[in-house]
């Protein structure tokens, strides 16, 4: 990868000594690399993926430009590359911001306050001046409240022994159950001089935490249309599918790839590549039509499932016929032990449009967490009919796990 920005800092391993497990580095462009850097200090340049703050002087320069700012053979960081983040010209303090969305993986372990946010970089600063820079992160919740904070960085001339370097530093804590944003704030601050010399470079953000557990692999029962007999000519409804229970009145059918019928989704349309030989439709009726199953969840789960720590995902391929705006979708609900409703997801209803108007199924997924007290998740296939003879909202391959 051009740049080494997933290698910065030293820390991109995805496996931990101790059998734990480590993102790759939430923030974008902390090595400063992502566009060119200035080609004078004080012409501003853009810093893809952090803003500058309103009327803000801090800048992206190359180690090439020379005149006393770091340079190639400055002490610093060895994958420095060719740019680094620069305070900027003149005397007032800045802060470029970034804001990162806690990855959906790690939300799990995140709440269950077994994950540790580690941020490292290069900072320093120029001979005996005091200017600095220094990298914080605030963690918010979804509603943006503050949650807490880590700070690293502000080397001092003292550290630096009053020579012009950046010296790694890196600081680590726990994650904050709740958080779902991280907001970094590269921070450089004037002392003396006429710019403001708080260097960095090589900015990195990961969080550690433990392995997740395995997926419960597919809950769905049939949910790939190949346990029972597809219908060969289209019309013909097949007597019954296996694992799934159709609405009362519903048309709802599967059906062969083969098919006989002209105008149906076939070996060749663009689909699952593990297809199979048979594939939902919605029916030979001018009618939405829908299926179900409701499937229990594992004893083994239920502890993580009333923690708040579970989460589902599902996803299957879902189409339709040419311009017709007929569509499947996948409709999740989450029960209690008594049927009491508490909680809904969905995937699918992939439309005309997002098909272009070309018979196929495309891939969808989603996921969430699994409400507490969770006990059995209904399944619904529904198959909604906009036009024409048939219920052409086709899907195949639906997956359900809860991990
Ligand atoms: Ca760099
Ligand atoms: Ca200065
Ligand atoms: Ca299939
Ligand atoms: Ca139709």
């Amino acid at each position: 990868m051009a740049g080494g920005g997933g290698a910065a800092g030293g820390i991109g391993s995805q496996l931990l000594p101790d059998g734990g497990v480590q993102s790759t580095n939430l923030l974008q462009n902390g090595d400063a690399e992502a566009a060119a850097g200035a080609s004078m200090p004080g012409q501003l340049v853009p810093i893809p993926a952090w803003s500058r703050s309103d009327g803000g002087i801090a800048n992206v320069l190359p180690y090439a430009y020379g005149n006393g700012y770091p340079g190639a053979a400055t002490p610093g960081s060895p994958t420095r590359g060719a740019n680094f983040f620069y305070g900027g010209e003149g005397s007032t303090d800045d802060r470029l911001t970034q804001r990162v969305t806690v990855p959906a993986e790690w939300l799990g372990r995140v709440d269950a306050a077994t994950t540790r946010v580690v941020s490292s970089g290069w900072f320093g600063g120029f001979e005996a001046q005091n200017d600095s820079a220094r990298l914080t992160l605030t963690f918010l919740s979804a509603s943006g409240a503050l949650l807490g904070t880590l700070s690293v960085g502000a080397v001092t001339p003292l550290e630096r022994t009053s020579m012009t370097s950046l010296l790694l530093r890196t600081a680590s804590s726990a994650m904050p159950a709740g958080t779902r944003t991280i907001e970094a704030v590269l921070e450089t601050s004037f002392d003396e001089g006429t710019s403001v010399d708080g260097y960095a470079d090589d900015l990195v953000v990961v969080l550690q935490g433990p392995p997740p557990p395995p997926p419960s692999g597919n809950l769905l029962v049939n949910g790939n249309a190949e346990a029972g007999e597809g219908s060969l000519d289209g019309v013909t409804p097949v007597a019954s599918i296996p694992g799934w229970v159709r609405a009362p009145g519903s048309p709802f059918s599967v059906l062969r790839y083969a098919t006989t019928a002209p105008g149906f989704p076939m070996a060749t349309t663009p689909g699952s590549p593990t297809r199979g030989a048979n594939y939902f439709f919605g029916g030979t009726a001018a009618m939405s039509a829908s299926l179900s199953q409701v499937v229990t969840l594992d004893a083994a789960l239920l502890a993580r499932v009333d923690s708040g720590q579970a989460r589902y995902t599902a996803s299957g391929w879902f189409g339709g016929f040419e311009a017709q705006n007929d569509r499947a979708t996948l409709r999740l609900e989450f029960l209690s032990a008594t049927d009491a409703a508490l909680g809904t997801g969905e995937v699918g209803g992939v439309t005309d449009t997002d098909r272009a108007d070309v018979t196929s199924l495309l891939f969808r997924t989603t996921g969430g967490p699994v409400p507490a007290n969770t006990r059995k998740v209904r399944a619904t296939l529904e198959s909604t009919h906009d036009e024409g003879m048939s219920v052409d909202g086709y899907a195949d391959d639906l997956f359900l796990s809860v991990q």
